[in-house]
């Protein structure tokens, strides 16, 4: 295919002889080897290098222009950035991945075999950690002044083996051998007091002040990773701390001779940052995680503050200067801790402190699951943050007196209700409440959800302050979700509309005049073809599984979840697997089902799912009675980079979350992108996809939210519908036999159990019946070749609104109101 590619322009961008001399200069002078000796590791840093002589040097030019500007900037603070490779995404943005390319070419390298030397930067858990990763890009590309604050993990997200079907952990060491990425910048690094107790002390002029006498003091190292915006005008900072001993605290005891206790106070400083909380949706109660969300926002706000000052002598226009986007109610404690430096340290009275803070923080709520809504014990606070839990019972006897006395007075259960501090048995601080009182907007992440956000999650508080609830529907960055992951349709888009398409996707809506065009069909599902091919070829070597690529390419990728419902499709696969046995010439397509998911290392019954998956694949894909026409293949270590080769194959987006529970997903965006059609339940961002490319070109299936409340509040009984379809009963009882774990009869119990005595919280077997027949229309219109494509190019055609950049500049809008920075 001899077509033109969208490529980044910039005046910066090297020639192939250019790269090819930078690349053999880095080997020699950064890396000390040289062409003949590098392994591809050297290879891979060396190219990294060559790129960073460009990228930092536009780094240093964008912060120079901020500077001088005094600008308005958003702070991005999040506990995740799953960000994964950087080379491949760095290389487009700048402009010269063709460069780099035929540069190695000619010195005897393979581009894909060097940058698969890179391991995924795996600091997220899935969908909040990838959107945080698709929103630092857009902001720079689109060339606002950002920076993204979290915490520099050591390990990132585990590594899942997948050990006789069973999912296990292993430890993931992203930056075990350098990354050539990242800059440390000890000139920054920042002091972290904990523990202690407050002292009350009335100064000469008779005011009272609290003074927080800290019980350990750590230290934060700021990493800083360049974040390069399409075609590399901007490149923003995502700002990572590490945590480190403060240096006295070694040396004092270390001199008195205590090594053994000097190595300890080390190992528990630097545990701080040791790892991601591999917890998806629902929180734990872990005083290190307090830490770690409290250790990460004071560096940040020391480091903003710093940077305020350098212009500024008072705090008057500060949150002119500053936003604080609080990425779900992770970093909350940014709030109380701001209420500190101003009114201990800065000097400021209360009313003056709140007002800043008020007119600083923003906060996005991600998840309405109740066991995601942080919260922790009052208790835990006074041990580890005792001066900021004082602050908190401040804010909240204020907002219970002033405004919801006044709103509804005299209600003394309203106050309970709204409280910010949960009275029980173990007193709660409800994070959640002190975002929503104290930040200037809240807002969801699809329009659907920011409406349950309204009616069920903050309904008292949306009638207090109605004005501060808004919605932004997420996106995602083209830039890696369709350029840099699928070169073939990324092609036929330039040709067809040229190269602006990875700044503005609606641009793509020009194929939409040639859905019915034969050759563009052709085209379009050739290169669909292509990458159904590149990943059977994955699927057999992590797998060892055949797959047929005319098959249709069915797939879920996303966290393991009993609300995510892969056990419906668990449930359908079962179905059909008994439709074949009991009619060898049961009619359909052939069909594989692809999973990717980790579940949460204590989530036992998601775990008992993934095994469930891979030995249902055993018996199925070793079966030869069913003639290879289903296949079902659990690919281990599901990541971002396994992702961007899982989208451009798929025919079937799954998106079956029980209505009401996905918040919005972004997988369900990439997949349309990429020319899958989806098979979904009305929820999250699946309403907006169906709005956009068509209900027509969707399968949509099942109950609707409302439709899920009213079953729920009737008394769902799932017996009903387990006698009620004797094929559901059939798989139900399959799982408890030991036909798919021969001699364990009973290993996949757990699973009916939970969708029977359990009482099926997700409603999986009340949408069952709906599934399956949403899957026989998804059979019958793919046997229509030229029905099915001209759909697939619909979907990718028609979801430019679903761009990251469409969600910032919704942000810059409605919340940020930012103004944007061009560096010379
Ligand atoms: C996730 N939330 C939601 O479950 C997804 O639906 C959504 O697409 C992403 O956030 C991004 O907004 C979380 O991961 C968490 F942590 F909030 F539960």
């Amino acid at each position: 295919m001899a077509a033109k590619k969208a490529t980044a322009k910039n005046a910066l961008a090297l020639s192939k002889e250019q790269f090819k001399d930078s690349i053999v200069k880095h080997l020699r002078s950064t890396l000390g080897t040289d062409e003949a000796r590098a392994n591809n590791q050297a290879w891979w840093k060396a190219t990294c290098s060559a790129v960073n002589e460009l990228v930092f040097d536009r780094l240093t030019e964008t912060s120079k222009a901020n500077a001088e500007n005094d600008s308005r900037a958003v702070h991005y603070l999040s506990l995740e950035f799953l960000m994964g490779r950087l080379t491949v995404n760095n290389l487009h943005n700048v402009g010269v991945f063709d460069a780099a390319r035929d540069a190695l070419t000619d010195l005897g390298k393979d581009i894909n075999d060097i940058c698969d030397e890179e391991p995924d930067m795996a600091l997220g858990n899935g969908g909040l950690g990838r959107l945080a990763a698709c929103f630092i890009d857009s902001l720079a590309t689109l060339n606002y002044p950002a920076v993204g604050y979290g915490i520099h993990y050591e390990h990132g997200l585990f590594r899942q083996e997948i050990q006789g079907g069973r999912q296990i952990e292993r430890p993931d060491s992203w930056r075990e051998y350098g990354n050539p990425w990242e800059i440390c910048r000890p000139e920054s690094i920042q002091e972290v007091p904990l523990y202690g107790y407050v002292e009350t002390v009335f100064g000469e002029d008779g005011k009272m002040r609290k003074v927080w006498h800290a019980g350990r003091q750590i230290k934060g190292v700021p990493w800083d990773i360049p974040v390069v915006g399409y075609e590399a005008k901007t490149v923003n900072v995502l700002r990572l701390w590490e945590s480190k001993a403060a240096d006295f605290f070694d040396w004092d005891v270390f001199n008195a001779g205590g090594y053994v206790d000097s190595q300890a106070e080390k190992s528990q400083a630097e545990a701080v940052s040791k790892v991601l909380y591999p917890n998806d949706e629902s929180e734990q109660g872990k005083e290190l995680r307090l830490i770690q969300q409290y250790f990460f926002c004071a560096c940040s706000l020391k480091d903003i503050i710093r940077r305020y000052k350098r212009n500024h002598t008072d705090f008057s226009q500060f949150s002119k200067q500053a936003v604080i986007q609080l990425n779900d109610t992770h970093p909350t404690v940014a709030i109380p801790e701001l209420m500190r430096i101003l009114i201990d340290e800065e000097g400021l009275v209360w009313d003056d402190a709140w007002k800043i803070c008020s007119e600083t923080f923003a906060y996005t709520n991600h998840t309405l699951l109740p066991e995601a809504l942080e919260k922790w014990a009052v208790y835990l606070f006074e041990k580890v943050l005792p001066r900021h839990l004082e602050i908190i019972y401040e804010i909240n006897r204020r907002f219970l007196e002033d405004e919801v006395e006044a709103k509804w007075p005299g209600n003394d259960e309203m106050k309970r209700h709204l409280s910010i501090i949960e009275e029980g048995e173990t007193r709660m601080v409800r994070m959640a409440f002190l975002c929503v009182v104290t930040c200037f907007k809240t807002n969801g992440v699809a329009a659907m959800h920011s409406e349950l956000v309204k009616q069920d999650l903050f309904p008292e508080f949306c009638e207090l302050w109605p004005e501060r609830f808004e919605n932004v529907t997420n996106g995602v960055t083209p830039r890696r979700w369709l350029l840099a992951c699928n070169e073939e349709l990324a092609s036929m888009y330039t040709d067809l509309v040229g190269d602006q398409w990875p700044r503005d996707l609606t641009l793509l809506s020009k194929a939409n005049e040639f859905a019915d065009d034969a050759k563009f069909q052709k085209k379009f599902m050739d290169i669909k073809h292509t990458k159904k091919v590149q990943l059977a070829k994955v699927i057999k070597d992590l797998c060892d599984v055949e797959v047929d690529p005319n098959a249709i390419f069915d797939i879920q990728i996303k966290r393991l979840h009993e609300y995510k419902r892969q056990h419906l499709n668990v449930l359908h696969i079962l179905a059909l697997y008994r439709r074949l046995l009991e009619n060898p010439n049961y009619e359909m397509n052939k069909r594989v089902f692809i999973f990717g998911a980790k579940a949460a290392p204590g989530y036992k019954l998601a775990k008992d799912i993934i095994y469930a998956i891979n030995k249902i694949a055993d018996k199925v894909n070793n079966d030869e009675r069913i003639q290879g026409k289903l296949k079902v293949v659990f690919l281990p270590n599901y990541r971002v980079t396994l992702a961007e080769k899982l989208f451009p194959a798929a025919d079937v987006s799954e998106q079956i979350s029980t209505a009401g529970y996905e918040a919005s997903g972004t997988g369900n965006m990439k997949f349309a992108l990429n020319g899958a059609l989806t098979l979904g339940t009305l929820d999250g961002a699946n309403v907006e996809i169906a709005e956009e490319v068509g209900d027509e070109n969707v399968f949509i299936f099942g109950l609707n939210c409302d439709e899920v409340k009213a079953l729920k509040a009737a008394g769902y009984n799932p017996w009903d519908y387990y006698y009620g379809n004797p094929e559901l009963k059939a798989v139900l009882d399959w799982l408890e036999t030991d036909y798919f774990t021969p001699g364990a009869p009973g290993e996949l119990a757990s699973i009916k159990q939970s969708l029977l005595e359990g009482g099926d919280p997700y409603l999986c077997l009340a949408d069952f019946a709906s599934y399956s027949e949403a899957h026989i229309a998804v059979d019958k219109m793919y046997s229509d070749k030229k029905g099915w494509a001209r759909k697939a190019i619909i979907n990718s055609a028609s979801v430019g609104k679903f761009n990251s950049d469409r969600s910032i500049e919704d942000y810059v809008d409605r919340i940020w109101h930012l103004e944007k920075v061009m560096p010379n």
